[in-house]
């Protein structure tokens, strides 16, 4: 008799996804935007985002290359350099690392602010939130009390004392014309993008191709290992950085499809 074909579980629970599935990160990602969205965190086009994010990901082999590293290495410095950094988030990445972006705030004096292209009270508010019971003492972007000249949507509605006067700003997961309108106002940006032919990583001072929930934990390992360093060697790693060879390294992995 043959044997019946196995039912695959839904797991309601994140712990219920097992740790020996061969797709457990992308399964857990997954889980997360789904829950996002469930929670009013992020967006339905969010879903459409991570979408585009895991094809990328998948042709650059769901690994951090050699040059995404290096550019956290020179965003961590950058941060540690800044006077005001600030740590963008939006439903997308609420949802998938929210601890992780405490952390980084912890490890850098970073400022979180919640900045949305589909903004509503509702979600800014479940998104703060959600950040707080990750631990984050202070969420900004819920003031709106400034607007970042040249954008006509929702994106330009930010804090004063937060992305508006900020000197350094990580943006992760955009959908473009911000990154230009904050590079506008003076600010220096860090983009965390898996497409480098996407608008934002074209435009950014530091482009990092790599998935946001492997990023963001490499740019707090580099600013913990550097932050003891003097300015000077943080500056040469700024100064060193090439985002021109950053991009094309990444569009060579996509390319040549040489994933491990
Ligand atoms: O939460 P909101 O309202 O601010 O909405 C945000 C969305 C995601 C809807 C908005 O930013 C958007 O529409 O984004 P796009 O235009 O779909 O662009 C998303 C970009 O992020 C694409 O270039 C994807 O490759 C990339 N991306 C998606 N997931 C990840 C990612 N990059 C890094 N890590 C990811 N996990």
């Amino acid at each position: 008799m043959s044997e019946e074909p196995r039912i695959p579980v839904a797991p309601d629970e994140e712990t219920e996804i097992p740790e020996s599935h061969p797709r457990h990160e992308s399964l857990l990602a997954r889980h997360r935007i789904e829950e996002g969205v469930e929670k009013g965190i992020t967006s339905l086009q969010g879903l459409i985002a991570q979408g585009r994010g895991e094809a990328y990901d998948y042709l650059l082999g769901e690994r951090t290359i050699e040059s995404a590293d290096a550019a956290a290495r020179a965003a961590a410095a950058h941060f540690l350099l800044a006077d005001h950094p600030v740590i963008s988030v939006n439903g997308n990445v609420a949802a998938l690392c929210p601890s992780a972006v405490v952390d980084l705030a912890e490890a850098t004096g970073a400022d979180i602010e919640v900045n949305l292209f589909n903004r509503t009270d509702e979600r800014m508010a479940a998104i703060a939130e959600h950040l707080h019971e990750h631990g984050a003492s202070e969420v900004k972007g819920l003031a709106a009390d400034a607007e970042i000249p040249g954008l006509d949507h929702a994106r330009a509605t930010v804090d004063a004392d937060g992305i508006h006067a900020a000197d350094v700003v990580l943006v992760p997961l955009e959908d473009g014309d911000r990154a230009a309108a904050l590079d506008a106002m003076g600010k220096t940006e860090i983009v965390i993008d898996l497409n480098p032919f996407s608008r934002s990583p074209q435009v950014a001072d530091v482009p990092i191709v790599d998935n946001l929930v492997r990023a963001i934990p490499t740019m707090a390992e580099h600013a913990r290992e550097l932050r003891d360093r003097p300015c000077e060697n943080l500056k040469t790693i700024v100064e060193g950085f090439d985002r021109e060879a950053a991009l094309a390294a990444a569009e060579g992995a996509i390319r040549s499809g040489a994933t491990k």
